[in-house]
């Protein structure tokens, strides 16, 4: 979706948040909702417009910036959030407003990092794919306890988010294994890993989790293998469109990505950006509430975050 937002002063971070979301340069669930709220809550702030005409404003900014990436909804609950208090307090607190939001989830992350790393021992192996940035808290906060594990991971094709992954890791120490995506099941085979680590993008209400391409082929592999399997997650993700019949949408990328030099003319090249991992594989989610079952994530939001945070107010 194109925006024709003009090259004004308030809408250059939110322009340039847009476009390094759109090309990767944030990348990770947590980081797109973080600086899209926060670029949102700015624009609001700042854009010279009142009443009418600003609430229809800033719905259309909604709309553009829920789209750059249609798999995350810790943006959208996040923008529907400052959006209810803006209604309610008006635009001049919007930052205040989304900072708050950008608040709960820094707080739902330190509490996972905490409880994920309960479940690294010493020795422990984990496998993980893509770059998750709360999985890698996870492994960092278990580092930090003086924990000695290793992990077990993925490259990621195509754009290697997992060597992201793998830098981070080496960098603080932690003994890391790489291999190709298509190796994941011979290497959960040869590594016997105690469990598998993955983050996610977005939460339905039947407990199924939505996470980089590859992460169900996970799953089935690690169901072969008999591992567990956790999705590390706040449940900001929670997608409360599927709680009124929607379904999540998968956001499918630019082919080139796949395929960059002599692209030959009439081959069709799909580039699915993520996939669903069923919540029978799902061991259990670690989130800021705990670990919990896949059929408690729906309550569990709402408990937490019900009151604040809805994405169909008049529904
Ligand atoms: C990243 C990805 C991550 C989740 C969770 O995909 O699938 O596992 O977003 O990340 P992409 P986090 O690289 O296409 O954004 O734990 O940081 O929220």
């Amino acid at each position: 979706m194109k925006n024709n937002f003009p090259e004004t002063p308030e809408y250059r971070e939110l322009k340039t948040v847009m476009k390094k979301i759109r090309n990767l340069t944030i990348q990770g669930a947590t980081s797109v909702a973080i600086f899209g709220v926060r670029a949102f809550a700015q624009h609001a702030e700042t854009v010279p417009l009142k009443g009418q005409e600003l609430r229809e404003h800033l719905e259309a900014v909604v709309e553009h910036l829920s789209n750059v990436r249609v798999t995350e909804p810790a943006l959208r609950n996040g923008l529907r959030y400052v959006m209810t208090c803006i209604q309610l307090d008006g635009k001049e607190n919007a930052m205040a407003h989304g900072k708050k939001y950008i608040d709960l989830i820094n707080d739902a992350k330190l509490k996972i990092f905490k409880i994920g790393a309960e479940r690294i021992q010493d020795g422990s192996r984990v496998f993980t794919h893509c770059h998750s940035s709360i999985t890698v808290g996870i492994f960092l906060e278990a580092a930090k306890q003086g924990k000695d594990f290793e992990v077990i991971n993925t490259e990621t094709r195509p754009l290697f988010q997992g060597r992201k992954t793998a830098r981070r890791l080496l960098e603080n120490k932690i003994r890391v294994t790489h291999v190709v995506d298509s190796a994941m099941r011979w290497a959960m085979n040869v590594f016997n890993p105690h469990m598998i680590f993955l983050g996610a993008d977005a939460i339905t209400v039947e407990g199924v989790a939505l996470n980089k391409i590859g992460s169900r082929l996970c799953a089935l592999a690690s169901e072969e293998e008999h591992i567990p399997l956790y999705i590390c997650t706040s449940l900001l993700k929670f997608d409360q469109a599927t709680s009124i019949g929607r379904l999540s949408e998968i956001e499918m990328r630019n082919p080139f990505e796949v395929w960059q030099e002599d692209f030959p003319q009439g081959i069709k090249v799909l580039n699915p950006a993520f996939e669903t991992i069923d919540r029978k594989n799902i061991s259990a989610y670690i989130t800021e509430a705990g670990l919990i079952p896949p059929q408690s994530v729906h309550i569990t939001f709402q408990r937490l975050y019900g009151k604040k945070i809805q994405d169909y107010p008049h529904f």
